[in-house]
Order: structure tokens, then C-alpha cells, then sequence
């Protein structure tokens, strides 16, 4: 199938919708979340209408079809990332959670008063707080790998630091601020030489460029559906086998286990031993029609297609004078153009280009410390996806003009 924006953009029924003053939606927010295509809808809409009933407890007819989809799903979502085999693929919640449970899980087990683990200065929230809280409780250590202006690491900060031992490097793959798409094969194998396991958060990388989880040799990697044209509400952590099955249980309770006794229990074998309670069924057969879809328009053209977006961007708005972009030069980067615009906050640049129909995101996006480093307390974010025109890039680089009319 050859790449059509314009084609794509029909299985999207929300890019056809008016804001409340009758303008069409420009969506240049898909690094928060994407849009998702009437595939994913309606094999979520199918599942409720034709299939729904509890999983891995019936020998009825919808149990077991509910099972098969959910089983299946994560079949797809195996082949999709090149897991080993389908035990590695863990549902959790969302990127936050997978990270959160192997922090539980694993780094309870397994880290101890003054261990290190080194974490990036690029990181999303929710690669730093689970840490944290584990430093707080623990008394590990935390050391970061440093961003340089061009917004790309350091990767002398990192041989430095892998010099003192870690056990643990955990990195996202793709920043979600200034769109950098990390060398995280690079990184793993340093990390493995080093003797540390490698966690990769990759909630920015799996939507938009081919993952291969065994080829970059990831211990542990996570990503959320919301993000890759599926459902919010469903995520997975993959891990490798051994190593998932060394690991304690994350929650307790039901599907989790193999026996219970009134004071003791055996857990389930993988992947259910960390799946406890009812999962978001509908939701992961959604996140298998959203794997489909994107095998099916093909990983590499939608890279592809983001880049050539993405780089004009970042040509459209170097040219206004006043605005300030962040992060690395478009071969570098995903499909994020994060800026600032000189004597304007980023807020009042996203309420302005919201009064013509444009959606992007201002704040800190959940990377305070990146923010604090560029010495800035806030951007404004425009994100590309396979649905992204470069039409749409024309109106957002207006709308900026417009804004800096406004602001004298
Ligand atoms: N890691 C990265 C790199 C992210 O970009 C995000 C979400 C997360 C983790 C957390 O994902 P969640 O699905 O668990 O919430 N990023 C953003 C963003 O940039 N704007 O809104 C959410």
C-alpha cells in the first residue's frame, strides 16, 4: 500500500469535526495522545456488542471468544514489537504503570541501600517519580545522563557513570519535548557491558518507528496504547521471559495466581502472574486492531511520512523571527516541534491558535527537570502523526504570526 495522507486521514472520523466557532480541528497534539481510526472504534464496538463476557474463567461461548481476542490481541502486539513470544507481553494500564511495576517488582526484589540507577535529564515524569519514591524508601542512588543544548545525551556523561556500577538504566527511547529519538541500542549494550539491565520507556517510539525488542536486546520495555491509535486505559510492559519470571508478583488478587490457601498462594505462570484482577479487555482487543492498522499503512512509511512533516516544521517556524525551537535538528528527531515565542507565554500561544480550530499543548509536558535545565518554565508543543498534513503545518505557522501580531 503506498502512503496517503489524504487517504489515512478518512479513517479518522474526528479530523472531520468543527471546533465551537465552526472551525475544522487541527490536531497537533497526538504526542499526548493520538486520534484513533474507525478500526480501532469498531473492533472495541464489536467486542461490547458481539463478545463480551469475563476472560480465562468460562467454557461458555463469549468467555471463550473474549479470551481468544484478548490472547490474541497480544499475539499481535508480540509480533508488532518482535517480542520472543507472547508471555513477554505484560498488559498494564499505560506506559506509567509498566514503568511503576517493574520498579515494584523488580527493583524491590532486587535493589538495595546505595544500588545506582541512572535515569536520563530528558525524562518523563513517569521515568522519575516511580525512582524516586523507590530512593525514598530504599536509599538507592540516582544519577542522570545529561542533555546537551542541541537537546540530544551525552553519552560521555553515561560511560562515566556506568563506571560506577549501575544495575539499572532506564531511558526513554524518543523524548516527548524535544522529539530526540535516543540510541537506545547503543545505550542497552553499554548497559549490558557495564552488567546493568536496560528498561526503555517507549511511549514516544513504538507509534512512530519500528521497534524490534529482541534486535535492540531491551531487558524490560514499555508503551501505551493511547498513544499508537488505540484506546487509552490499556499499556504493555514487555520483558524478557527469564527475567519476568524471576521476578515477584507486582498486584495481587485474582487471574494472578495458580492456587490460593487461606495464609499462602503459588503465582500464575507468565504472563498472567502480573495481570491481577479483571484487565481492560475491550481495550486490548483495541490495541490489537490498532497494531493491525499500523502494520497495515506499514511502520516505516509512517516514519517516514512524520519526517518529512516534522522537518518542514521545524523549517516553517525557524523563519519567525521571535520563536525559539528546542531539541535536535529534524534527522534526529521524531514528530514533536516543541517553542517557545519571545515576550509570549506558551499558554496564550495555545489559547490563541485554539481560537482557529489548532490544538497544541503548552506547559511543562510532564519533563519539569528537562524545562528547568533550558531554563524555561514552559513551551508550546506541536506533535505530528501519520494523519499530520503539511497544510496543517501552514495554518500553525500563521496562527504564530497571528499570535505575535496580537502581542505587539
Ligand atoms: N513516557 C513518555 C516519554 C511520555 O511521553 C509519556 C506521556 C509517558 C511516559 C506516560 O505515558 P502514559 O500513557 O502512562 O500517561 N506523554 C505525554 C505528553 O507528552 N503529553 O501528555 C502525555
Amino acid at each position: 500500500m503506498t502512503f496517503n495522507v489524504e487517504q489515512i486521514r478518512k479513517d479518522f472520523p474526528i479530523l472531520e469535526r468543527e471546533t465551537a466557532n465552526g472551525k475544522r480541528v487541527i490536531y497537533l497534539d497526538s504526542t499526548a495522545t493520538s486520534q484513533k481510526p474507525t478500526q480501532v472504534i469498531e473492533a472495541m464496538n464489536d467486542y461490547y456488542r458481539r463478545s463480551n463476557a469475563n476472560i480465562h474463567r468460562g467454557v461458555h461461548t463469549l468467555a471463550e471468544e473474549a479470551t481468544a481476542l484478548y490472547e490474541g490481541a497480544r499475539e499481535r502486539i508480540a509480533k508488532f514489537i518482535n517480542a520472543a513470544a507472547p508471555r513477554e507481553i505484560i498488559y498494564t494500564r499505560n506506559t506509567t504503570e509498566s514503568i511503576n511495576l517493574v520498579a515494584y517488582a523488580w527493583g524491590r526484589a532486587n535493589l538495595k541501600a546505595g544500588d545506582l540507577v541512572v535515569l536520563t535529564e530528558m525524562e518523563h515524569h513517569s521515568n522519575l517519580v516511580p525512582w524516586q519514591m523507590l530512593q525514598a524508601e530504599r536509599g538507592i542512588e540516582l544519577e542522570f545522563i545529561s542533555v546537551t543544548e542541541d537537546g540530544l545525551l551525552d553519552l560521555e556523561s553515561y560511560k562515566k557513570l556506568l563506571e560506577r556500577s549501575p544495575k539499572l538504566v532506564s531511558f526513554a527511547h524518543m523524548s516527548n519535548v524535544l522529539g530526540t529519538i535516543n540510541p537506545a541500542q547503543e545505550i542497552i549494550r553499554l548497559a549490558h557491558e557495564a552488567g546493568a539491565l536496560a528498561l526503555v520507556d517507549g511511549a514516544q517510539s513504538v507509534p512512530h518507528l519500528k521497534v524490534d525488542a529482541q534486535a535492540l536486546d531491551a531487558d524490560f520495555y514499555a508503551f501505551s496504547a493511547h498513544k499508537m491509535c488505540g484506546p487509552t486505559g490499556v499499556g504493555v510492559l514487555y520483558g524478557k521471559s527469564a527475567l519476568l519470571e524471576s521476578m515477584p508478583p507486582f498486584l495481587g488478587g485474582g487471574d494472578m495466581i495458580k492456587e490460593v490457601k487461606l495464609r499462602s498462594f503459588r503465582p500464575n505462570s507468565l504472563p498472567h502472574k502480573f495481570e491481577a484482577g479483571t484487565p481492560a479487555i475491550a481495550e486490548a482487543v483495541g490495541l490489537g486492531a490498532a497494531v493491525d492498522y499500523l502494520t497495515a499503512v506499514g511502520m516505516d512509511e509512517i516514519a517516514a511520512h512524520e519526517h518529512e512533516v516534522t522537518a518542514y516544521a521545524l523549517e516553517r517556524l525557524e523563519e519567525i523571527p521571535g520563536v525559539k525551537l528546542f531539541g535536535p535538528a529534524a534527522n534526529q528527531k521524531g514528530g514533536v516541534a516543541s517553542f517557545t515565542l519571545e515576550g509570549v507565554h506558551p499558554h496564550d500561544v495555545a489559547q490563541i491558535l485554539d481560537q482557529d480550530g489548532i490544538a497544541v499543548r503548552a506547559g511543562h509536558h510532564c519533563a519539569q527537570p528537562l524545562h528547568e535545565k533550558f531554563g524555561i518554565p514552559a513551551t508550546s508543543r506541536a506533535s505530528f502523526y501519520l494523519y499530520s498534513t503539511k497544510e496543517e503545518v501552514d495554518l500553525l505557522a500563521q496562527g504564530v504570526y497571528k499570535v505575535k501580531e496580537m502581542f505587539g
